[in-house]
Order: C-alpha cells, then structure tokens, then sequence
C-alpha cells in the first residue's frame, strides 16, 4: 500500500466484519471506484452539467474534462490517497474539479463557501490535506487571502489551484496525456464531508466508494430520476443533500442534466428553472418558503417542477401544505445527515403524511432505535433521542476518538442528537435536538414547540427560540421573531397572550422578544442558533414582562 494511502486509512473507522459481511452478501455495494458513475456516460452526448457562467458540458465533454484534470492534478506530484481541501462555488469547474479529483485517486474533502480561515485551517490540518483548491474573489471575499493565510498555519499545504485569476498560485491543473486512473480500494474513504453542527468547529466524516456510490443510487431511485430529469442545484454543491441526496451523483447515474445555479433566491433561481425546465431541486426550510411566497409575484413558469426536496432543518407542516398548495404536490421531506442516514417521504405517500413526517428511512438496511436518557428504547411513538447504524452511515468521526467516544455507542450506532417520534406508518417525525432545550427555573422547554406556535401568529414569518442566561432563572426564553411582509414585529404581552390562548403552558411563555429583519444562518443556510445566542446575549432584548 503507498504511503499516502495508508495515511488515508489511519483513522478511519471501517463497519465492523459481521455488518460489512452482511451488506457484502446481500450486494449493497458495487465494489467500483466513485468516478465510475460518471466514466460509465463517457459515450453519451446528452447535456450532462450548465452554470450561470453559460457553460455546459455533455457527458462526452464532462468525463474528459476530468480526465484532463486527473492527469494535471497527477502531474504536480500528488498521489493517490492524499487530501485536498475543495472549497469551490456552484458551477461546471466545481463538477469537473471533484471528479478530476476523484479520478486522480485524490480525496476531495468538501468545504463549503461560506468557510473561512478558522475552519477551512481546521479541516485541512485535520485530514492532512496537501492541497486546497479554490475560487479566486466572489461576494466580496477574495479567496487567495484565505489561501496565503491557510498556508502559513497549515504548512503541509504544498499546493494552492486557484480557479479563475490565480495571483500568486497555480490555476486549475490540466494535462493532455492518456490518462490511467490508480487502483483504489472501494471500502477507503473516497471523500469526506463536513459535519452541519452549529456548534464548535465541524468534524470531517469519510464516505467510501461504496457508501456513497449506494447512497446515491437509493436517492435516486426513491426519487425516480430519470434520463429526463433536470436538476436544480442551489444549495452548495459541496453538501451532502445537493451532492448525493440524489443531487448531482444520482443525476448522473441517471444520465439527467444537472444545473448548477449560485443564486438560489426565487427571482433569479425561477428564471432558471423556466429557461431549463428543471423538474427537481433541494432547498432548506427557509428557502422553500421564500420560493412559496414568490409563487404570488413572480412571472416565471415553473410547472415544470416535479419534485421540492426539503430538508436540512425542520419544515413545519403548515409550510409544507402551502408550498404544495402552491407549486402542486412536489413537496419531499428529507431528513438527513453528513453522518450517514437519509430519510425520505416517498413519492406515493398519502400527501397528510408528506406533510407531517420527516420520511422514512433509505434503506432496509438502516438500523434505527429511539431511546431515552440511559439509552433505553422508549415505547413505540414517544419522543427520543435517533441512534443509527447501517451500511452508509459511518462509524465514527474521522481521527477523532474524543468525540467519537461520545457520540458513538459500544455497538456501533451513531447517536446523532436529534430527537424523533415514530409514526404508525413507520416514518420519523423530528421533535428538536436534545440540546435545543431552554432549562428555565428547572422546567425544559423545547424551542422547537413554542417556536411552532409562534408560527402561527399571522405577523411572525420566521422565529427561533433560544435560552439565555439569567441569575435568577438559569435561562429566558427569548423569541427571536422575523414579522412577515408588511407587518410590525409582535410586542412582548401580544405574543405571550396568543401563546396562551393557544393552550401554552405558562412557563414556556417567551421572557423576551427580539425583532430582527432576518435570522442568521449557517454556510448551508440553516438557522444558525448559536451566533443569535451569542449576539443577543451582548445585546439587550426588549424589556421583560411582569411575571
Ligand atoms: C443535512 O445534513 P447535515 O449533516 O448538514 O445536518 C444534519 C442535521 C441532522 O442531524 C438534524 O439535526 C438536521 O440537520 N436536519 C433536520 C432535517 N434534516 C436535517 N432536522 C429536522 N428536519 C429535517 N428534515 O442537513 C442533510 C443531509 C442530507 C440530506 C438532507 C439534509
């Protein structure tokens, strides 16, 4: 084995023999190299990928793109098994440069735009990456900044590709020779993804060959993609649920177009869907309902959509039911994690339960048990905390026993923080996370509830709720409203009087309200609680109301 590959094996937790032996046999995994997907269209002249930058590609163009690419990454000296830290936006050169990778035996690890120095130096030391690839300014940001300054923390990066203008750095690698891909062991990791936490510096989890390659296949079929469907991609690309949930890799086993847009605002993401005539695209709760209110302005068509993935956070039945009042019944809840474990309302669901359930798991295979505070299964529909285990989920966090010890069970299962509830039907309805608990004067109040109820307050658009700290108390509960349209922010004693007249209980009656014009979210666009937490407890909320 060559060094570099024994460097990409250490640390990483592979199944234990009996489950591996058990996926093994009942052929969940094809035992081919991730490139392979895209290798197998080489022949093909369908549209395989466009961006807003009005390139595209077939497939016949797109598999020799990366080939190109494979050989000029090969060419600079890197060997297959080494890191490199990807950090590229939506567009053709971010398909192109994953697959280069891919092809080169080269381990992509998949950061996302909005990182910056602290986490993208976290990353790269992390794997050991030798190399980072990037964009050269976008948004104001100037990405070789955050290069110069990546390499004098993490010296192990040899090489900065810089795609765009290169300044001081190589441009995107390309070589024009036959191109022979290395042998690569499908049960290593092929690539690795960044844990969505919204707390401390996000952890990288390896996906294999195989893993991966059935994750999106599953995907794919569950959402029956098709040689026909075109594929909207507007969340990052680099995330799991744009990347494999079916997103471009099942597209591409599907042989479909996939779109790469950078402005998933409904204004300029509609126009692409009417001018491509996408059938099928992933949003997070907050977009889809941006998109859901601008069925009511904006001219574009875009009947041609079929299926509205949702997921990433929770999307509350009532968004659920207008935006398929709205767009027709497109509406697929997705709940799913970097970790492993997708679950998906299926496409002949009875539309109720598309609207209450976060989906049922993938794949027959996953092993998932609800359990209480000691770890116990609770009885069948109460809440608990979701363990899971089974072929694509992994089985510890890469080179990190700390936390894997805590998060991690002795047998295997992955205790992932989210609370759920099982329905009759067998789908998971998600409840909170066990940490989103507000702990006032010794009562836990889940954010999640008191932030359904405010939901429906017809001047409230968007809310979070999050503790804070209080001497007398232990916490407050401080609503964090975003009012609607047209509408003036709620005051304090409004919201605590429609709260009760909703059957609320007293002590989950918000302390505080604050008004903000938008919540602040994280690089993939879920709410991000732990800087409102932050920046409000440095501010002041609105007065407290007389207890
Ligand atoms: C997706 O992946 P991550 O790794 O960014 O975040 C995972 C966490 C979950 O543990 C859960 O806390 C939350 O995000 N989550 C949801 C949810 N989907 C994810 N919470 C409530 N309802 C949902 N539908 O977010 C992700 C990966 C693949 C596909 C879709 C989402």
């Amino acid at each position: 084995m060559p060094s570099s590959t024994r460097a990409l094996a250490t640390g990483f937790v592979p199944h234990r023999s009996d489950l591996a032996e058990q996926y093994r046999s009942a052929r969940l995994f094809d035992d081919r190299p991730l490139w392979t997907t895209l290798a197998d269209r080489a022949d093909s002249d369908a549209r395989a990928v466009s961006d807003d930058d009005g390139r595209s590609l077939t497939y016949r163009e797109f598999a020799a793109a990366a080939d190109r690419r494979a050989a000029g990454f090969a060419a600079t000296g890197l060997e297959s098994g080494d890191r490199v830290v990807l950090q590229l936006h939506n567009s053709v050169e971010f398909a192109v440069t994953f697959f280069g990778l891919l092809r080169a035996g080269l381990v992509p690890v998949m950061t996302l735009p909005a990182h910056r120095i602290s986490e993208i130096a976290h990353l790269a030391a992390g794997s050991g990456a030798r190399a980072y690839v990037c964009d050269d300014a976008r948004g104001g940001f100037d990405f070789r900044d955050l290069a110069a300054e990546l390499r004098s923390r993490v010296p192990d990066i040899e090489h900065v590709f810089v795609n765009g203008e290169p300044g001081a750095f190589a441009p995107l690698p390309a070589a024009d020779v036959a191109w022979t891909p290395p042998t690569v062991d499908p049960d290593l990791p092929a690539i690795f993804l960044v844990s969505g936490g919204t707390t401390g510096l996000p952890k990288l989890i390896a996906r294999t060959h195989n893993d991966y390659a059935f994750n999106a296949r599953t995907s794919a079929e569950i959402a029956r993609l098709t040689a026909d469907d075109v594929y909207l991609a507007a969340l990052p690309a680099a995330h799991n649920f744009p990347l494999c949930c079916p997103g471009l890799l099942g597209m591409i086993g599907a042989g479909g177009h996939t779109v790469f847009t950078r402005n998933p605002s409904p204004d300029a993401a509609f126009d692409v869907i009417e001018k491509h005539r996408v059938t099928v695209t992933a949003l997070v709760p907050a977009l889809a309902q941006l998109w859901c209110a601008a069925t009511e302005w904006e001219p574009a068509d875009i009947s041609s959509l079929r299926l509205l993935q949702v997921g990433g956070a929770k999307l509350s039945s009532p968004d659920a039911a207008a935006i398929d009042t709205a767009m027709g019944p497109v509406v697929q809840q997705v709940f799913g994690m970097a970790e492993g474990l997708i679950c998906y309302t299926r496409l002949d669901d009875d539309r109720d339960l598309v609207h209450v359930s976060q989906g049922a798991p993938m794949s027959g295979f996953d092993e998932v048990r609800i359990v209480d505070e000691d770890g116990r299964e609770v009885a069948d529909g109460d809440e608990g905390e979701l363990q899971v285990r089974g072929p694509y989920t992994i089985r510890g966090y890469y080179r990190a026993p700390e936390h894997n010890a805590r998060s991690f069970t002795a047998d295997g299962f992955y205790a992932s923080g989210d609370l759920v509830r099982r329905l009759p039907s067998g789908h998971l309805s998600v409840t909170g996370r066990i940490k989103d608990t507000i702990v006032r004067a010794g009562e836990n109040v889940a954010a999640d509830d008191v932030e359904e109820h405010l939901l429906a307050h017809p001047a409230i658009a968007h809310t979070a709720v999050v503790g804070l700290p209080d001497d007398a108390l232990g916490e407050l509960i401080c609503a964090v409203v975003v009012p609607g349209r047209d509408a003036d922010a709620p005051s304090l004693p409004d919201i605590r009087s429609f709260l009760a007249d909703r059957g609320l209980a007293s002590f989950k009656l918000p302390d505080r309200v604050h008004a903000l014009g938008s919540l602040p979210v994280t690089s993939v666009g879920k709410i991000d609680k732990a800087s409102l937490r932050t920046s409000l407890a440095q501010q002041k909320c609105a007065a407290p109301t007389r207890m």
